[in-house]
């Protein structure tokens, strides 16, 4: 498995329409492998293929140890609604308090091409929303009010030089458990 570049605001590719996935591959299967290790390695919950600077409508995540690939997902049913805390891995260190469905049933395939249906709650729900906006073009500072975006973009203007070309490279040494335990 390889640790992939992650690819930060200002990137294009994180504000285009992704493409729906014709037939799952092991080109695919290896890029989902790789994209949880990547995901694992940044410490963060979730992770989607324009991350990565790819165009494929596919997504990761992982919540206390349950990984699932979400292959051209959908949701079909919502209800609920709850403000909660995001963070994005293609904006660190920024946070903001996003309105989401609180359950959620969505349609996808799995890494084999399976299609599956899934229902989600709470923060397993959330992330999926946040994942599934990513194949869509869509960040969470979008649902921000004008102050508290404006404050959240201030803040990424001060950092963004960390990061030329808008790509954000892990360090090898920051691959490590799923708890965050070195191997
Ligand atoms: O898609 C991403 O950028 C990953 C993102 C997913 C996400 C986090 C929080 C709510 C919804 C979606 C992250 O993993 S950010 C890092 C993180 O682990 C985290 C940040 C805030 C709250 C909970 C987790
Ligand atoms: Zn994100």
């Amino acid at each position: 498995m390889s640790l992939l570049e992650i690819h930060v605001l200002g990137s294009p590719i994180l504000r285009q329409e992704t493409k729906p996935v014709e037939r799952m591959t092991d080109e695919l299967r290896r890029l989902a492998d790789d994209m949880f290790e990547t995901m694992h390695a940044a410490r963060g919950i979730g992770l989607a293929a324009p991350q990565v600077g790819r165009p494929e409508r596919l997504a990761v995540v992982d919540i206390e140890n349950n990984p699932i690939v979400v292959v051209n997902p959908e949701i079909i049913l919502t209800d609920g609604s709850a403000k909660g805390e995001e963070g994005c891995l293609s904006i660190p260190e920024v946070f903001g308090d996003v309105d989401r469905a609180t359950r959620i049933t969505l349609r996808a395939m799995d890494r084999d091409g399976k299609p599956f249906e899934l229902e989600a709650t709470d923060l397993l729900a959330r992330c999926l929303q946040h994942e599934i906006d990513h194949l869509h073009g869509k960040l969470f500072i979008d649902y921000l009010s004008f102050l508290k975006r404006r404050a959240a973009l201030a803040k990424w203007a001060s950092m963004s030089k960390d990061f030329p070309q808008n790509i954000r490279k892990l360090p090898p040494d920051a691959i490590a458990g799923r708890h965050g335990e070195e191997l």
